[in-house]
């Protein structure tokens, strides 16, 4: 069984995570993890604190020799930012300590007010020190991993960048390959194929800059030579499109997740709305010349690359604040600022590829298994056989 957990405060010491289920023997490249890592801290619109980490993996189990060894895998990573904090986020009771650092002003939008409400504190920095999205630096590295063992299948992630504050790419960039995508530079700040509307993007996040305000927009997250038959129609929790869906909704900030043509299809007839099926006698096999489903039918990947767009709302820190309530006097005031991003949408494409591999190694495991590397690779040649044979 494939899971993971990640524990960390952002201005804690560290994020740490227990990852297991990965089959032993699996090539591990730490340079590969820290470079996604990278990709996460970077992207136009990122405020202050990135300036100040460096994030990078200390693996401390599991892998041994540059491979996986088939035991829980651990690992941290240091928040450098730490060092500044290292008094108000002590463990230990230091009288009047935390008094002095509290937060009573909740940010509508964040996890604040419910969050006090929920778990009956009255300091809002027990609630948000977790609900940051430091959170995802974790699980960008846990993604890296899962996205180690997926390549050993050909299998590649990539994203893009649609649209950013309202300014949006041109249609002929909106149905980009997954070779498209992979062509992207890394460092790219905008992660975005279309340069003009890149530069409005640009513009508009310098906008919000000025405006002490901040900008959502929508991603593209596309997975290429997926097999045939990850998920179940089976069982409503087996099937692979809920567990994307969750998986991308999980990210900070996302309030809507689109598979293939979805939301264009709600107002489509259905003659127009899927994809009619073709064989090739040659080949021997089944293909589709369009792709409205994005790669699922009934929960099941049906062998086209999968496409899933996520919707994310602004920061909700501004630093022209919103109004809020003190939750001690009770009083009006002005939400919470300490700093912020003005825009963490590039950032949240990276984020949105390492959860389309998290998503998709629990389904892949399930259907190839195996303890070691060697085992699934037999597993996973022995099914493509069977396709041959079909
Ligand atoms: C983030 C770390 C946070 C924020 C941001 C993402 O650092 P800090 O709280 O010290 O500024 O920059 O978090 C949020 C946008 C949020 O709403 O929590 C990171 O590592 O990505």
């Amino acid at each position: 069984m494939f899971r993971f957990l990640t524990s960390g405060e952002s201005h804690g010491k560290c994020l740490i995570v227990i990852l297991e289920g990965l089959p032993a023997g699996l090539p591990v490249d730490e340079q590969a993890v820290n470079l996604q890592l990278q990709r996460r801290q970077g992207g136009y619109g990122r405020g202050d604190r990135m300036r100040i980490e460096k994030d990078a993996v200390e693996i401390t189990s599991g892998v041994r020799d540059g491979l996986t060894m088939g035991s829980p895998i651990s690992f941290l990573i240091q928040n450098k930012d730490w060092k500044q904090w290292e008094i108000p986020m002590s463990s230990t009771a230091i009288p009047g300590n935390a008094s002095k650092h509290s937060v009573t002003r909740p940010r509508p939008g964040h996890a604040d007010m419910a969050g006090v409400l929920k778990f009956q504190l009255h300091d809002i920095r027990n609630v948000l020190e977790r609900a940051s999205a430091r959170e995802t630096a974790a699980r960008v590295a846990v993604g890296a991993f899962c996205r180690q063992l997926l390549g050993q299948f050909a299998i590649q992630i990539g994203s893009h960048v649609l649209e950013i504050g309202g300014e949006r790419v041109s249609k002929k960039f909106e149905s980009a390959s997954g070779e498209d995508l992979f062509r992207i530079n890394p460092n790219s700040q905008l992660r975005c194929l279309d340069h003009a509307a890149e530069k409005r993007m640009q513009a508009r996040i310098d906008r919000a800059t000025r405006e002490g305000d901040t900008v959502g927009g929508v991603i593209e997250v596309v997975g290429t030579s997926i097999p045939v038959g990850l998920g179940s129609c089976s069982q409503w929790d087996r099937k692979l499109d809920g567990l994307i869906a969750q998986a991308m909704m999980s990210i900070h900030a996302v309030k809507a997740v689109e598979i293939g043509s979805g939301i264009e299809s709600a107002r489509k007839s259905g003659s127009a709305a899927h994809d009619e099926i073709f064989y090739d006698g040659g080949k021997r096999r089944f293909f589709r010349k369009t792709n409205r489903a994005g790669g699922l039918e009934g929960g099941i990947t049906n062998g086209s690359d999968l496409r899933v767009r996520i919707f994310l709302k602004p920061v909700p820190t501004l630093r022209n604040p919103l109004a809020s309530i003190d939750i001690v006097s009770k009083a009006g005031a002005e939400a919470a600022y300490e700093r912020s991003d003005t825009c963490i949408v590039p950032a949240a494409a990276v984020i949105s590829e390492a959860m389309l591999a998290i998503a998709l190694t629990g389904p892949f495991l399930e259907k190839f298994g195996g303890d070691s590397l060697r085992e699934t690779k037999q597993n996973f040649a022995s099914y493509q056989k069977l396709l041959d044979e079909y």
